[in-house]
């Protein structure tokens, strides 16, 4: 008999609980030894997860309850790897749609449950967190109810199966405050409420690759469902790639999944899903499928990217010291391959060689590409995110985000400022009566640039923002843009803590002290408009011995520490991050002071003026 099996997906906003639950369902599945030592979340496998406490990647696990198999994905809840849902979503017959029951559903929530009620996965909705002291279980459950009512869903997709969790502790409940102490209830839900795989072992064979990973043993691996036919070790198949080509090839290595392990196996079975080795050239999208019969799947569409950012080999005086993969080709051969993976991405070659521009989802979907690329070595520069513009019927438009910011009442006033001037419409204002308020936004995509610092300062750090891509809108005109100007250093040098000293009350400085600069580096934000050539590397002049030890004493105040993604927020057309191993620093495009356009001449070019410093 074939083995049972149950797909699904666990889609949710980002920090809903996703994870944390997929752990809990898989220790108490037994599949982990007891004396096993396990880590948190132990799906975010990924350095840049585990120091994120995000998800990036959607992965594969899957348990045993009962004797049927579930094949559980674990996706992000970033709206910047959509993509990885939008793919997720093609593995599997049902989702869990998992929500704070405290906070309620926000924009992600909407997204991946519109692709969801899309793709005609029935759903089974699962109140996270309801030990949370704010949580506001019953409210919540209300909301979703109108959000599927608003998303146009069908009389069947609105009667769906409702558990209330505890994923931190492992508990399920079929009604609130029931005296359940484990997952029982969510097993049983996943085993009657979705149901098998369809498809038929009898009809040739047809797997779409849905993800990629790698292993050093294996190199590429090929993850996808297999939707009709079965597959054995050994077997003669044939490739389908989108661009109709067919490639024939023997499957050598065939794994499915268990926990956070892959087993091999001889066969496998149609509902499963599959991980593949030993093709070097398989792509995501791409069908493998009966040789003599083939039964190419649709292809996969992803939402198009809405944000653009240059990258460049880095130019800067102190380029080469620290990365090993430096030149053109090498950021040209890095991308490409990341296209193999990463399918929400794109890249556009420029008029020139030594620069790409890479189209993504978001800031942080670019900056995690960059913080990786870095990681293995890389140094490179890149501009200030631009959005995508489209031209349709000879209107240019730009796309638009639902924003929602949630922060305490009494910066309403300020919060609703730095929106305005970023062309922010506000739309519903709710009060829950927690002395927090959430505000909902239509704000242009550019808008969103470099607002999270902004909004952390005006709040003093309490805001929460979340954002999601809301159509095309007729572009709008210039935004302004950073209202400060920069504090360039005007010769190559070390900082010295004397200079610093004299200039940390021009604006916040982004460096300390002992710190090799070059001129048109940017060492601070100057607190007015214009840019301010400044001199870093000043010596105190050694008149007595008394004034160089006082000199020592120099109280500085502690520079701001620059992040990828700080960086990235602050820097201003003219501008470029540079991004090596080891260092992130920022630059002016024209380093020569002699020959770099003012600022301000920029920012608000107005005929009859003069360039006057
Ligand atoms: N109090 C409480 N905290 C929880 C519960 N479930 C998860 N958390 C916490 O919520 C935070 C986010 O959990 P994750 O499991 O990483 O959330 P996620 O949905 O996977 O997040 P992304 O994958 O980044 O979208 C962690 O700090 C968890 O410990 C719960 O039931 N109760
Ligand atoms: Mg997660």
């Amino acid at each position: 008999m074939a083995q049972a099996i149950r797909n699904i997906a666990i889609i949710a906003h980002v920090d809903h609980g996703k994870t944390t639950l997929v752990d809990a369902m898989l220790r108490q599945s037994g599949i982990f030894r007891e004396n096993q030592a396990l880590v948190e979340r132990v799906m975010d496998s990924n350095d840049l997860e585990r120091e994120r406490g995000i998800t990036i990647l959607a992965k594969n696990t899957a348990l045993l309850y009962h004797g049927t198999k579930i094949n559980i994905v674990d996706t992000p809840g970033h709206s910047d790897f959509g993509g990885e849902v939008e793919r997720a979503l093609r593995m599997v017959d049902g989702v869990l749609l998992l929500v704070d029951a405290s906070e309620g559903p926000l924009p992600q929530t909407r997204y991946v449950l519109q692709k969801a009620l899309q793709a005609h996965l029935p759903p089974i909705v699962v109140l996270n967190k309801i030990d949370r002291a704010d949580a506001r279980t019953n409210a919540v459950l209300d909301e979703i109810y109108d959000l599927f009512i608003d998303l146009d869903a069908t009389e069947d997709q609105l009667d769906f199966p409702v558990l209330y969790t505890n994923a931190k502790t492992g508990v399920a409940h079929r009604a609130l405050n029931d005296a359940s102490t484990n997952l029982q209830p969510l097993f049983e839900a996943i085993v009657t409420a979705i149901p098998a795989p369809s498809g038929d072992a009898a009809n040739p064979l047809q797997i779409q690759v849905t993800n990629l990973d790698y292993s050093d043993f294996l190199g590429r691996i090929a993850i996808g469902r297999v939707f009709n036919g079965a597959l054995r070790r050994g077997a003669q198949v044939g490739i389908a790639k989108p661009s109709g080509q067919f490639v024939p090839t023997v499957i050598t290595k065939l794994f499915t999944f268990r926990g956070l392990q892959r087993d091999e196996a001889e066969e496998v079975t149609c509902g499963d899903i599959v991980a593949i080795a030993g093709f070097e050239g398989i792509q995501i999208g791409e069908t493998i499928t009966d040789l003599d019969h083939p039964a190419p799947c649709e292809p996969l569409t992803i939402d198009e990217p809405t944000l653009a950012m240059i990258f460049t080999v880095n130019t800067s005086p102190l380029a080469g010291r620290e990365g090993n993969r430096v030149t053109s080709r090498d950021i040209r051969d890095r991308l490409q391959k990341e296209l193999l993976t990463n399918v929400s991405i794109r890249v556009e070659d420029l008029d020139t060689t030594d620069a790409f521009r890479v189209l993504g989802r978001g800031e942080l979907q670019l900056a995690i590409l960059i913080e990786t690329m870095r990681r293995e070595g890389y140094e490179l520069m890149v501009g200030k995110p631009e959005i995508v513009v489209r031209t349709e019927n000879s209107r240019r438009l730009e796309p638009v985000e639902q924003l929602i910011v949630d922060c305490p009442e009494m910066f309403i006033g300020i919060v609703m400022e730095t929106l305005g001037s970023r062309r922010g419409e506000v739309g519903k204002i709710v009060n829950h009566g927690s002395g927090r308020v959430r505000l909902e936004f239509r704000i242009p995509s550019r808008g969103l640039i470099g607002l999270r610092g902004q909004l952390m300062t005006d709040t003093r750090g309490t805001a929460l923002l979340h954002s999601l891509f809301d159509g095309w809108i007729e572009y709008g005109g210039e935004l302004a843009s950073r209202a400060t100007g920069a504090l360039v250093a005007d010769r190559v040098g070390e900082t010295t803590a004397f200079a610093l000293w004299n200039l940390q009350e021009r604006g916040v400085l982004f460096v300390g002290p002992g710190t090799e600069v070059y001129e048109g580096m940017i060492v601070g934000e100057n607190a007015r408009e214009a840019d301010m050539d400044v001199n870093v590397t000043k010596e105190k002049k050694q008149t007595n011995m008394r004034a160089s030890s006082a000199d020592e004493a120099i109280r500085l105040v502690p520079h701001r520490v620059l992040t990828l993604e700080s960086a990235i927020e602050f820097i201003a057309d003219d501008e470029y991050v540079e991004v090596t191993p080891k260092s992130i620093r920022l630059r002016k495009k024209v380093l020569d002071g002699k020959r770099r356009p003012r600022r301000w001449q920029q920012v608000r070019p107005s005929p009859g003026v003069s360039a006057a410093g």
